[in-house]
């Protein structure tokens, strides 16, 4: 029984612990998206991105406004500017947690 209970625990421990690990560092491995900037808004950290599919997010192509997780993310682009990026779901809010730019 103590074995059981043992792996029982180890079991648990190893479904936690991405999800933990998710939440400390904010750096999951995703996927990168294409996107072109159509609008940056500074003033409430958002983002209106024209996008390629959102593997992770489980979302088509498409143009719509997201969250960013840092408004330092927007100093570096402007409209029209192709990027890549990472989103997820944060909050019931989807946002951007990461943006490069495009080769
Ligand atoms: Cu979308």
């Amino acid at each position: 029984m103590k074995n059981l209970t043992r792996t029982l625990l180890a079991t648990a421990l190893a479904a936690a612990m991405p999800l933990t690990l998710h939440a400390q560092t904010g750096q999951p491995a995703l996927p990168m998206a294409e996107g072109e900037v159509r609008k940056v808004d500074l003033d409430n950290k958002k983002l209106t991105l024209r996008h390629g599919e959102i593997k992770n997010l489980d979302m088509p192509s498409m143009t719509m406004v997201f969250q960013v997780k840092d408004a330092a993310m927007l100093g570096k682009i402007k409209a029209g500017d192709k990027i890549r990026f990472s989103a997820e779901k944060i909050d019931g809010a989807f946002t951007v947690t990461s943006i490069e730019a495009a080769k």
